[in-house]
């Protein structure tokens, strides 16, 4: 079996390890299996409705679920909490100008806040917003508005089993075609993922980046990134594209968002925070008008929704973020976890993408059809079996369709292990692949969900389920 940071690495070479040590350690908590049957049928079969005092290991999400370091433990202290004008934000600002490269920052208390500001101020009723792929909060708000959403990320993200190295990557022929039927006075955007979550992760390159500029710019189209995981992205792009190995990862997050016009962002990823976001932009009329708007849903702009010390400790995750050292530790512990999962055959999406492992259920669950969820099922039977907590991204998260009324069926029905970042270890990695093996021992057995109430916004979060 390899060991952890072994990954990748064949033979005749020393392990790495994590580049911090504990300081602080919060107790975990056992179950027994008739205390977690108890409380997934009173969730509902639906991990979010799960007490987190039931959760043995938490893999719901890597989202406000990070450690913070000492400096940011440490920056908390120096909060400023003016209403107005506070310290922290113009370091935050400062932070976000230095390695992002935008002119303009509007701080918000979290990403939908700032899709919510970008979906407002750009897109008009009856607009077309193509994406690489979609994500349930952003493409909400972008219908909200008024838009269609257009998914034109190429075919291989839709497929577990490819091993293409930028399964996140736009197709331009598909972009091009959506450009000569709505027209591109219809596209506000191009809304640009990097990683691209609901594919698992992925990664989009440099080189289509810089395709996808190059067309934008024939027709005066704007380009909006979701730089949520856009350092691990940038980490991919050092590891697999050529002429990058020997350029930093500040280098190349410059370079990659110098292809859009501004981004959101979720703070809750990348910047190592469990709480805040912003929107940036390099379009001052834009800038205006967001400035202004997040003063009805946020706060005022120099807060946004966050409180000083909060900006504080994003302005210092935002440079322990870019530490390469760092990155190949978050990204190595999700690759050691496929790895283990990997000499079972367990399927879930190749190649193992940045922030998570995404498992198949389709080929996990032959026998289930998409209606009876197979990707909640296997959520809640991991549960069962071991206290983990994990999330469904198929069908569920994709919702309905907002014209028909039919659910979206997503190709990708998966089951996804979310790993926080620096909070579990090399032994909770095994316990994991542990309890998978089991669910995947007795998948015969299983017999899937029906769902018994579906809230009408974002049902994934609330919905709930009975055994069929
Ligand atoms: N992502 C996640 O668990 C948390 C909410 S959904 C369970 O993956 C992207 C790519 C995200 C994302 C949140 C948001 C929204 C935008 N883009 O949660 O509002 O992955 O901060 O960000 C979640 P907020």
């Amino acid at each position: 079996m390899p060991t952890l940071h072994t990954m990748g690495q064949q033979q005749d070479r020393r392990s790495w390890a994590e580049p911090y040590k504990i300081k602080v350690v919060e107790p975990l908590r056992t179950t027994t299996r008739a205390e977690r049957e108890r409380a997934i049928v009173a969730a509902g079969y639906n991990t979010f409705l799960l007490r987190s005092a039931d959760v043995y290991i938490d893999l719901l999400t890597d989202s406000g679920t990070s450690a913070m370091s000492d400096r940011q433990w440490a920056g908390m202290m120096v909060g400023d909490e003016a209403y107005a004008g506070s310290a922290n934000y113009y370091r935050l600002e400062a932070a976000i100008q230095k390695y992002y490269g935008y002119q303009y920052i509007v701080p918000t208390h979290q990403g939908r806040g700032a899709e919510n500001l970008l979906s407002q101020c750009a897109i008009k009723p009856g607009d077309h917003v193509p994406g690489n792929m979609y994500f349930t909060t952003t493409r909400y708000h972008q219908e909200h508005a008024g838009a269609t959403f257009h998914d034109v990320i190429i075919d291989a993200a839709h497929d577990t089993s490819s091993l293409h190295p930028f399964k996140g990557d736009i197709d331009l022929d598909k972009l091009q075609a959506l450009i000569d039927e709505v027209g591109a006075d219809k596209i506000p955007y191009v809304c640009m993922a990097a990683t691209v979550n609901m594919a698992g992760g992925q990664p989009i390159s440099m080189g289509n980046a810089r395709a996808v500029r190059a067309l934008c710019d024939k027709y005066g189209i704007k380009i909006y990134l979701d730089a949520t995981r856009a350092v691990e992205n940038a980490l991919f792009i050092q590891e697999r594209e050529d002429g990058y190995a020997d350029r930093t990862l500040a280098e190349i997050l410059r370079e990659f968002c110098g292809y859009s016009d501004g981004a959101t962002m979720s703070g809750k990823k990348d910047h190592l925070v469990n709480i805040g976001g912003w929107l940036a932009t390099n379009d001052p009329e834009l800038f205006e008008e967001a400035r202004n708007l997040v003063v009805v849903y946020e706060g005022l702009h120099t807060y946004g929704g966050m409180a000083g010390r909060d900006m504080e400790a994003m302005a210092i995750g935002i440079e322990e973020s870019i530490e390469v050292d760092y990155m190949k530790s978050r990204v190595g512990q999700i690759r050691y976890l496929g790895e283990l999962l990997d000499q079972w055959q367990i399927p879930f999406v190749k190649p193992v993408g940045g922030h998570a492992i995404f498992l198949d259920a389709r080929a996990f669950y032959p026998h289930l059809q998409q209606d009876h969820f197979p990707a909640q099922t296997l959520a809640a039977e991991l549960y069962l079996d071991s206290g983990i907590r994990s999330m469904e991204r198929g069908i569920v998260s994709a919702g309905r369709n907002q014209l028909t009324g039919d659910h979206h069926r997503p190709k990708l029905e998966l089951t996804r292990l979310t790993i926080p970042r620096r909070v579990y270890t090399q032994a909770h990695m095994d316990v994991v692949a542990e309890s998978v093996k089991a669910c995947y021992d007795h998948r015969e057995a299983v017999t899937g969900l029906n769902m018994v109430y579906e809230p009408k916004y974002l049902r994934f979060f609330q919905a709930r389920f009975e055994r069929r």
